[in-house]
């Protein structure tokens, strides 16, 4: 019973996991193991000696299962160190590049300018981009056969109604649902069947109107002076061009002075030192009519101008389709700029 005492203490102590320690225990103290099978023969003992033995087996048994105690937590946390160093976490390597989105610079444009007009105190109107021909056309006193009208300009759909070829159909919902004074800015996708490097199918436009009494083409180019300046900078060559849109009149064009060259003339002003940023001019009175506002009591002026070309001026980009392609190297130069 000594020796096997032993043997099992030598096992326990060689035990390289928890298995192997069950295993020796079922072996050595399990109702079919070895000291058991000593036991089951102390029948043919004299009591003296029964006592002596039953005595000794079970202090062996206690000695084994404090060992077998001993050993399973010492077993124990080798595993847990075994664990915790295969899953330690080098927290010096490099994290792996979290790319952080940015606003795209047609939309930081339109914000921009945006909020250049609310400081004027506009505030903002919206209109849908599938519009009636009534408010994108007849309402702006654009006649059935002006060639904007075109299938080869506007896409028409299968209802009849279309994609809005400009933001201007949001003047006619404004003025007809609101009364003068009225000072709004529309910014919004428009829809065009155009396509070149200047020219894009879907582009974004800001539509600018302002209604009360006594509106003067001074205060449209008034205005407009403060905004061009707020976006070029205090230099910038500002020219009104006469010029004709069916819902204005007098209406025109503004130029700025080349934003490349600086007026002396290149390949982007196309030699002139202008380019041409904006359309403007005094509300006709048959708009006013269309929308029953009173053209011998109310003016006003409306200017649409377009936001890929602003942002093409101000970044220098020589090409709109850059600017809807998303090619992540293109657009990250952009992030942060306003
Ligand atoms: C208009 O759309 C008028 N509604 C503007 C207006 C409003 C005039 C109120 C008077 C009063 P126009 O077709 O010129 O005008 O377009 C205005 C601007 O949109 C242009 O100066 C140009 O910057 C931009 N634009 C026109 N077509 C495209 C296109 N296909 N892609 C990108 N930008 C365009």
């Amino acid at each position: 019973m000594k020796s096997l005492g032993e043997e099992a203490k030598a096992l326990i102590q060689k035990a390289t996991d928890l298995k192997q320690l069950n295993d020796i225990r079922v072996a050595f103290l399990g109702k079919k193991g070895k000291l058991k099978n000593i036991l089951k023969t102390l029948g043919k003992l004299s009591p003296e000696e029964r006592k002596e033995i039953g005595q000794l087996a079970n202090k062996i048994k206690e000695e084994l299962e404090e060992l077998l105690k001993s050993q399973e937590t010492t077993l124990k946390q080798k595993a847990l160190e075994e664990e915790l160093r295969k899953e330690k976490i080098d927290i010096t390597l490099p994290a792996s590049w979290i790319d952080i989105g940015s606003s795209h610079p047609v939309i930081s444009t339109l914000i921009g300018i945006s909020e250049i007009f609310i400081s004027m105190g506009f505030s903002v109107a919206e209109g849908p981009e599938v519009e009636k021909e009534e408010y994108n056309f007849d309402m702006l006193n654009i006649p059935k056969d002006h060639p904007a009208r075109d299938m080869q300009d506007t896409f028409f759909l299968n209802n009849g109604d279309i994609l809005r070829t400009h933001t201007s159909p949001v003047q006619v919902r404004t003025m007809l649902t609101r009364k003068p004074p009225i000072a709004i800015i529309a910014p919004g996708r428009v829809y065009r069947k155009d396509a070149d490097p200047t020219h894009s199918p879907m582009f974004h436009q800001i539509e600018g109107l302002l209604v009360d009494e006594n509106v003067t083409f001074r205060d449209l180019k008034g205005i407009l002076k403060i905004f061009l300046e707020s976006v070029f900078g205090k230099d910038v060559g500002i020219r009104f061009r006469p010029s004709y849109f069916p819902f204005t009149e007098p209406s025109a064009e503004v130029d700025i002075s080349c934003t490349v060259c600086g007026g002396k003339g290149c390949r982007v002003c196309k030699g002139t030192g202008w380019l041409e940023i904006l359309g403007c001019g005094m509300v006709d009175p048959n708009v006013f009519k269309a929308v029953n506002i009173d053209p011998d009591k109310y003016s006003g002026f409306a200017f649409g101008l377009g936001i890929e070309r602003i942002a093409m001026l101000k970044y220098r980009i020589t090409d709109i389709r850059l600017l809807f392609e998303n090619n992540m190297r293109f657009n990250h130069q952009f992030k942060g700029i306003r």
